[in-house]
């Protein structure tokens, strides 16, 4: 039997959660993001979208754009906040969610009516932040992530299985799964520009020449993607490692990895909504020998300074540095949901 998966996505959505909070934003051009002048865009409102205004542009180009535009900081909690709120929406109506970022899910609503269900969780969602979300349904992950983006904002798009070929066919390439600007290079080489133009290649020569995701293209060209909604486990723990291509000697390059590794680790544990409480830094030496160490916090934190301040205190306080390092990792562990109280208490 087909799968029925709903995609999620609200609508401009750090933008459309300060307009909501201030009338006077209401119909406006606003614009989030970084406040200095070497800031960038977080998001920018459907009316600030019309001057060009988009996600990730320097601000300055921005107020070029928009000089008349309403920019703001970002108000991280905020905007947690109402992506809980959705959370909990979205957990009445299935097991089967799997969060991908701040504002997006996919559930798996096999056993059930996906359009009514869909009606009814933009309703809620209205009705419960006043903030709107465009749904997309279809037989996959693939295919629902691309009917949410058909009728922004406030969509509800289908794409039935037997539609879906021909839905795709004048796409570009960007919108498959996973092909990024280096492969949508590599495959513009080949003279291929449209997911209709893998359609008609030999699926031999994609799979010789890209391997295994020369496969998944070709799947994901006709529709097929057969990844199952995945979902979370607050058992689970989150972690980044890297092996340096030199053996490092020095603080200063190690620190750097953890900042980086608490920003990425801090927005999956937001995307995810939960809070973590024991922060655990890895380290290989060059004599291949691992070590590990742990800081258990009081208050569970998704906030990256708090992350990056501790396993910063953890790798100068508790290794030491007699020996060059091969590799350097962060994890994530006991992880919970922010409003559960019961397990909150009893894991203190
Ligand atoms: P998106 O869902 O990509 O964008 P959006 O919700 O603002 O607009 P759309 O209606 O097109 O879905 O991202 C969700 C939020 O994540 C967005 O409001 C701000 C944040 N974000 C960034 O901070 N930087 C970015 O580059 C992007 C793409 C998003
Ligand atoms: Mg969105």
């Amino acid at each position: 039997m087909d799968r029925q998966i709903i995609h999620i996505d609200m609508d401009a959505f750090y933008a459309s959660i300060e307009q909501r909070d201030n009338t006077k934003f209401k119909g406006k051009p606003v614009i989030v993001g970084g406040v200095s002048d070497r800031g960038v865009v977080s998001t920018a409102s459907y009316e600030a979208r019309k001057y060009g205004v988009r996600s990730a542009m320097p601000i300055k180009v921005a107020k070029r754009l928009c000089p008349n535009g309403i920019y703001l900081p970002v108000n991280m909690e905020k905007y947690k906040k109402a992506s809980r709120q959705i959370h909990k929406i979205l957990s009445k109506y299935s097991d089967k969610i799997e969060p991908i970022s701040i504002d997006e899910a996919f559930l798996d609503v096999t056993d059930k009516n996906s359009i009514m269900v869909a009606r009814s969780i933009k309703k809620d969602i209205q009705k419960q932040t006043q903030l709107t979300a465009s749904v997309g349904i279809s037989i996959n992950k693939f295919l629902a992530k691309l009917a949410s983006d058909v009728k922004k904002p406030n969509g509800l798009t289908v794409i039935k299985k037997e539609d879906a070929v021909e839905f795709l066919k004048p796409l570009p390439v960007s919108k498959l799964w996973g092909v990024g600007p280096k492969m949508q290079r590599e495959l513009n080489k080949l003279g291929i520009y449209y997911i209709g133009d893998i359609q008609r290649y030999d699926k031999d020569v994609l799979v010789s020449l890209f391997g295994k995701r020369g496969k998944e293209i070709y799947d994901f060209s006709f529709g097929i993607d057969l990844r199952p909604v995945e979902v979370d486990n607050v058992n689970q723990s989150i972690g980044e490692e890297e092996t340096f291509l030199e053996d490092i000697s020095n603080s200063k390059d190690l620190i750097d990895k953890l900042r980086l590794y608490s920003i990425n680790l801090s927005n999956k544990l937001i995307s995810k909504g939960f809070l973590a409480r024991t922060i655990t830094v890895k380290i290989k030496y060059v004599d291949f020998t691992v070590e590990t160490r742990s800081i258990t916090l009081n208050i569970p934190t998704d906030d990256e300074e708090v992350i990056f301040e501790t396993s910063k205190k953890i790798l100068i306080n508790k290794f030491n540095f007699d020996k060059e390092v091969r590799l350097i990792g962060l994890t994530l562990s006991n992880l919970i949901y922010p409003d559960d109280p019961i397990q909150l208490s009893m894991k203190i």
